[in-house]
């Protein structure tokens, strides 16, 4: 028996409407999972990025701090020549450290970009700043710090920050006894 033109119609119609919604639906849901996974992704990278900056900041870091560590342990414990003073003897400059002699004169130092003791800037270190404290601590604690010629000790502290963030340290103390 044949149906009536517009059941026929409908008969047709219903199936491929259906068919038309769901292949929408699925379309909008591959999106939605594409975009999904797209996201996911780009934090993956950008986390992965982030934590190659951390661990090359890290490593200048500790490079920039044992270079300017070694060099202060190269100095004499006082000034050879105005012993028994604390920072920059008369006629010293401070904007380097060409004439840094001794390791208090070291105390206060703060440079960023970092520089070599002539003064010239160490390439490759933009946003990097080194800085330096020494301090006279006490010969039974030397963790603490007690007034300029009381004690036979300096500590030594240099730091290296990346923009504000502090990635490496070292500390150091010296005896005034090592030298002799
Ligand atoms: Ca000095
Ligand atoms: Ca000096």
């Amino acid at each position: 028996m044949r149906l009536p033109q517009r059941a026929e119609s409908l008969r047709h119609c219903r199936p491929a409407g259906r068919r038309a919604a769901l292949s929408y639906l699925e379309t909008m849901v591959s999106a939605a999972l594409i975009s999904m996974v797209v996201i996911a992704a780009c934090r993956v990278l950008a986390g992965s990025a982030h934590g190659l900056l951390v661990s090359e900041a890290l490593l200048h870091g500790a490079q920039l701090a044992d270079e300017l560590m070694a060099e202060v342990l190269t100095q004499p414990y006082e000034d050879r020549d105005e012993p028994g003073g604390f920072g920059l003897e008369a006629g010293e400059s401070g904007t380097s450290r060409s004439e840094f002699d001794d390791v208090d004169d070291y105390n206060g130092w703060d440079a960023s970009p970092p520089q070599a003791k002539n003064g010239k800037q160490l390439a490759g270190y933009g946003g990097y700043r080194r800085t330096v404290v020494v301090e006279q601590v006490s010969d039974s604690d030397l963790q603490t710090v007690v007034p300029v010629g009381s004690s036979s000790f300096k500590r030594v502290t240099v730091c290296v920050y990346y923009g504000s963030r502090l990635v490496a340290k070292r500390q150091v103390v010296m005896s005034r006894n090592a030298e002799n």
